[in-house]
């Protein structure tokens, strides 16, 4: 039976890879943060087969103890300080954390290997929010870093650092360039989750409006249920290597507003919807689209769920979460 240790297992990406490696009969470890995280009654519940650790991306014994404790086949390195605007006004510690954290994991990995270290694959969760300042549409694996946030120069840093330990040491690394992935788990501080929690409460009249940052603002938005399934694809090819992953379309976040509205049987939300400038950010991403061929050709995968599919799936399940007072 493989072992797996996956970081960030608290996140909406964890619980759907965890989920998904149990499913393939996985043995799952996971590194849970703090003294009394208040996610892990959640991971308990969704994921109860998941050996938690305890560590942080900011303390190399701790991920040394977890390794030797889990002894794991395949290492998912998901923790990450995740929010972008955050990461404006929190630069330091999100370097510290999204970006050196991931050198703090790949050397733990590398010492606690030893000679043996094609013995641990490892997945790097990389971001298109590195494309920044795009210099090509739509992105693939060779398009120029242009990163336009703390968050993604972070990014940039730790995929760097991934591609050089495959390259110095031999690692087997790989590193998923993921777009913009959503679901029912997406934390609410994010754009989709933050509609879609709204309007399931404006449904049942329980909230009046909701404000927002830039509307014109487009993503390539996908299912993070396909896209676990595209890290663990990754780690099964016999070469590590670096995949672009996204649905290659591109939508608004007016357009998201537009279906969420719809389903419930809104056509009009000018009203409902504010703009606040205390959401705009200092800079903001150019056009980012995907283009996930290689990532076709080479792992045979695609996404499945549709964004309209995505954007229902959303609303629905909060407006379930609503009516029983989650
Ligand atoms: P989440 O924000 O939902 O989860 C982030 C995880 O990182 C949480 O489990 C959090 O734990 C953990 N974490 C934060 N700080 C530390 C630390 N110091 N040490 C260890 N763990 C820490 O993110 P997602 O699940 O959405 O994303 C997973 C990864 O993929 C992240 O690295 C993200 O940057 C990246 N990514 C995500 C995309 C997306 O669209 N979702 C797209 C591209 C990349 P805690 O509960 O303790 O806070
Ligand atoms: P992003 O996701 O920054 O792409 O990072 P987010 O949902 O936060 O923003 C998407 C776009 O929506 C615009 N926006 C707002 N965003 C938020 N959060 N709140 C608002 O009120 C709001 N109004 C408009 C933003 O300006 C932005 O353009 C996500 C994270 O998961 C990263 O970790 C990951 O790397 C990238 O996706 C790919």
């Amino acid at each position: 039976m493989p072992t797996a240790l996956i970081t960030g297992i608290t996140g909406q990406d964890g619980l759907y890879l965890a989920e998904l490696l149990l499913g393939k009969g996985y043995e799952v470890h996971g590194l849970i943060r703090g003294q009394n995280n208040p996610r892990t009654e959640l991971v308990e519940k969704l994921v109860p087969d998941v050996t938690l650790h305890t560590g942080d991306l900011l303390d190399i014994s701790s991920l040394m103890r977890a390794l030797r404790k889990s002894q794991p086949d395949e290492v998912y390195n998901l923790g990450a300080i995740s929010f972008v605007a955050y990461s404006w006004e929190n630069a330091a510690v999100t370097s510290d954390v999204t970006g050196k954290g991931v050198l703090s994991m790949l050397e733990a990995v590398r010492l606690h290997a030893g000679d043996d270290l094609s013995s641990v694959r490892f997945y790097q969760a990389s971001s298109s929010e590195m494309f920044g300042k795009v210099q090509q549409v739509p992105q693939t694996e060779e398009t120029l870093l242009w990163p336009r946030s703390p968050y993604g120069v972070a990014k940039v840093f730790g995929h760097y650092m991934t591609i050089n330990y495959r390259e110095s040491y031999g690692m087997h690394a790989s590193s998923g360039i993921l777009f913009n992935h959503e679901s029912p788990r997406r934390g609410p501080e994010f754009v989709t989750r933050k509609i879609s929690q709204a309007v399931a409460r404006i449904s049942l009249g329980m909230q009046k409006d909701l404000s927002l940052g830039n509307l014109d603002a487009r993503r390539d938005w996908g299912f993070a249920g396909d896209y676990v399934e595209a890290m663990w694809l990754m780690l099964q090819q016999d070469e590590a290597d670096d995949y672009v992953i996204g649905t290659g379309e591109t939508h608004s976040i007016r357009e998201f507003l537009d279906l969420a509205f719809r389903h419930i049987g809104i056509d009009d939300w000018s009203s409902y919807v504010k703009q606040d400038p205390r959401f705009m950010r200092p800079a903001e991403v150019d056009l980012l689209i995907s283009d996930p061929a290689k990532a076709k050709e080479k792992l045979g995968w695609e996404p499945k769920v549709s964004f309209q599919q995505l954007v229902t799936m959303m609303v629905e399940s909060d407006i379930e979460a609503a009516r029983a007072g989650w």
